[in-house]
């Protein structure tokens, strides 16, 4: 397992040095943040971004995300344009040495929670889910503001997206989403970039709009839509795992080397469908992370990890979810069992 850390460029309040001073960290997970999704990002700037990760001694292999055009989702013929983007995406960043892409399907809105600093009752801060919240919410109204997602929509703007989500199943969505497969990852063969799913988060609709990669047997029909080593998945045990019938270490032996990306993070569970995100330790999750990390060691895992998201503590302001100190922790929290399963121990 190579530990990595999520970085989000110069803006990142948490610095290249500060990463690279964790112990175990062999590189960051990463991105460009600052061309509209959809577009090419241009070759110069990916290596720039690279040497400036490698200068502090930090490898760039994952990328997280490259997003996806709605147009591709909703599977307009406007997706064309966007797809070929895409496998220009994918060939730019194959030969700035990145082995690995982090995406996700998810209808316009991207990761989801009803508050990002609910104080627990040590004073840190952490992002929570409640589904009574969350059922307050209208998007319509403007009212919305999640870092998860793309918050350069106009209100009319993301009504007209919402509206035209209103026409689109599931089965819809499970169609989009096999199109742009079977045009993507040939490319990906080619250039041998493996493919990483993000599974939706949280794993059940939300705003009425459709949501796919929830479970294990959604996991099972998308690895089915192309059968290839280079499309796999971004395994969250933070995403899945909110949701009780996901049996982490369970998922993970099943879908083992298709697993090219591991999120960990452990959250607990209020009740059905409000949960709270809790430091990695297992006695503060409802995740065993010894068991989870048990898995990977029996299907041996040697590819990218990263602790995402983490509270905040020690008075740490910043980007909800994506602190230092918490995550940190969790990074070598995790490599600590990880240690100890190599060690036979
Ligand atoms: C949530 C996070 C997400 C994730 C994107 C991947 O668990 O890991 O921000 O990065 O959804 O596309
Ligand atoms: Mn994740």
């Amino acid at each position: 397992m190579k530990m990595t850390f999520r970085w989000y460029g110069k803006t990142d309040p948490v610095s290249l040095e500060y990463i690279s001073q964790i112990p175990g960290m062999t590189g960051v997970v990463t991105a460009i943040y600052d061309i509209p999704v959809g577009e090419v990002w241009p070759l110069d700037k990916i290596t720039e971004l690279k040497e400036e990760v490698n200068v502090k001694n930090l490898e760039m292999k994952v990328i997280e995300s490259v997003p996806v055009h709605e147009d591709i989702k909703m599977g307009l013929p406007s997706r064309e344009k966007y797809i070929e983007n895409y496998k220009e995406n994918i060939r730019n960043l194959a030969k700035a040495g990145v082995e690995v892409i982090c995406y996700n399907f998810m209808p316009v809105f991207d990761w989801t929670r009803s508050n990002l600093d609910y104080k627990l009752p040590d004073g840190s801060t952490a992002l929570v889910y409640y589904r009574d919240e969350i059922e307050k919410m209208d998007p319509r109204k403007g009212e919305l503001s999640l870092p998860g997602w793309d918050a350069s929509y106009q209100k009319e703007e993301l009504n007209a997206i919402l509206d035209k989500y209103k026409e689109i199943s599931e089965e819809d969505l499970w169609n989009n989403l096999k199109y742009f497969l079977e045009q993507i990852i040939p490319v990906a063969e080619e250039v041998k970039v493996k493919m990483a799913i993000h599974p939706d988060d949280p794993p059940w609709p939300i705003f009425g709009l459709p949501r796919i990669i929830t479970n294990e047997e959604n996991i099972d029909r998308f690895l089915k839509l192309y059968d290839s080593e280079y499309n796999g998945l971004t395994l969250c045990t933070g995403s899945l795992g909110v949701a009780r019938d996901n049996d982490m270490p369970g998922m993970i032996r099943r879908f083992g080397k298709k697993i090219h990306f591991a999120h960990l993070r452990n959250i607990k569970i209020i009740d059905d469908r409000s949960f709270q995100e809790s430091a990695h330790m297992s006695k503060y999750g409802s995740l065993d992370f010894v068991e989870i990390l048990k898995a990977y060691k029996e299907t041996g895992f040697t590819g990218y990890a990263r602790p995402d998201h983490g509270r905040m503590i020690w008075g740490e302001t910043g980007r909800p979810g994506y602190g230092l100190y918490d995550r940190a922790l969790g990074a070598v929290y995790i490599l600590g069992i990880w240690e100890t399963l190599e060690k036979g121990c």
